[in-house]
């Protein structure tokens, strides 16, 4: 993968891990659906029937998908603002996540959060926070109440480059560290935190590193392939689980659109967009069932047409649902 060499301190291994039919289809799956939920929302949101912000995570969809696959049920998710397919991935259905987007009262925080602040107590994802790195911390203390009861289930933590720079990603890695928490950090590093490239913002830029100085385990891989992120992922899991280790995993990776709806990303060149977009997670799934596991086109069209249905339908229930009107029952009016 075309990654600057400035963010390449250590070399990555490029080596594929074969897969099965059986493991990759199902997170081709989850890969489309939510890459098409996500193009739903942008296009509901040009349509101004969706109000706030909207960040998408379109071009790292392996990340979530194959993190979370290598989670049991029981386990929890804590995630950032950009966190649409981190919830689908952990089990939220599209109806209330595009229910939420849209300020329905058929949402999944009752319309009241939007597109930043899913969050789900059945499937144990725990947001959705808008506050960069402020969540590390949060994740530092749900892996505590894991270990004190010793629950033995494992937190993963999602954030971007940029809360690499923050004082809650600093302290909540250094506790997790000291404390032995069974928690993963995972940087999903698009080398961009808004506008800033990472090179402005860090002096060095592999995040990875920051784990050295806490004595904890550390990984770094590509983020395109959901295979490789699903295994990567899984020994950081497992070592949690069965050590309390904490492990800090950096994920390079790269979003396909703006930061957000209203960022046009015009400090990238169409030449790095393009030369990344060559590297799309769906894209290369897709291939690998086909070249790899031999299943036959029509088989994946299936696939492709019930995710079709499955957003369309996603998006008739959220237009149809009562509009949340209760916002300002919990605004205090002075
Ligand atoms: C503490 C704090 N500072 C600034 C912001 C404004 N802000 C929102 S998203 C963002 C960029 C964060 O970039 P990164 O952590 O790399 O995540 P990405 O958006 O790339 O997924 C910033 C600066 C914020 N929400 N919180
Ligand atoms: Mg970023």
């Amino acid at each position: 993968m075309s990654t600057p060499d400035s963010v390449r301190i250590d070399p990555i291994d490029e080596t594929p891990i074969p897969t099965t039919k059986e493991e990759l289809l199902p997170l081709y799956r989850q890969m489309l659906a939510i890459r098409r939920l996500e193009e739903a929302s942008a296009k509901a949101y040009s349509q101004g029937k969706i109000g706030g912000f909207l960040h998408l995570v379109i071009g790292q969809e392996a990340v979530c998908v194959g993190s979370v696959a290598a989670l049991a049920p029981e386990d929890y998710v804590v995630a950032t603002y950009r966190e649409h397919g981190h919830a689908y991935a952990k089990g939220v259905a599209a109806r209330p996540i595009m229910a939420e987007m849209y300020g329905k009262k058929t949402g999944l925080v009752k319309g009241l959060g939007g597109s930043m602040h899913l969050f789900d107590k059945p499937t144990h994802f725990l947001g959705g926070y808008g506050i960069v790195g402020g969540h590390v911390p949060i994740a530092a203390g749900v892996a505590f109440k894991c270990k004190y009861k010793d629950e033995r289930r494992v937190t993963l933590c999602f954030f971007g480059d940029g809360a690499a720079t923050i004082g809650g990603f600093a302290e909540g890695i250094a506790l997790a560290a000291l404390w032995k928490l069974p928690v993963v950090f995972i940087c999903e590093n698009n080398l961009y935190s808004m506008g800033t490239p990472l090179y402005r913002s860090l002096a060095v830029s592999d995040v990875s590193l920051r784990a050295i100085p806490h004595g904890m385990a550390r990984d770094r891989l590509d983020g395109d392939d959901v295979i490789k992120v699903k295994h990567r992922i899984s020994e950081a899991v497992q070592r949690a689980r069965e050590t309390n280790e904490p492990t800090l995993v950096e994920i390079l990776t790269y979003r396909f659109r703006g930061h957000s709806m209203s960022d046009p990303g015009l400090y990238r060149t169409k030449e790095e967009v393009a030369e990344w977009r060559k590297h799309d997670p769906v894209s290369r799934a897709r291939a690998r069932l086909l070249d790899e596991c031999k299943v036959p086109e029509d088989e994946i069209k299936v696939v492709d047409a019930e995710v079709k249905e499955e957003i369309a339908d996603a998006v008739r229930f959220s237009e149809e649902s009562p509009t949340a009107d209760e916002y300002f029952r919990y605004v205090i009016k002075e």
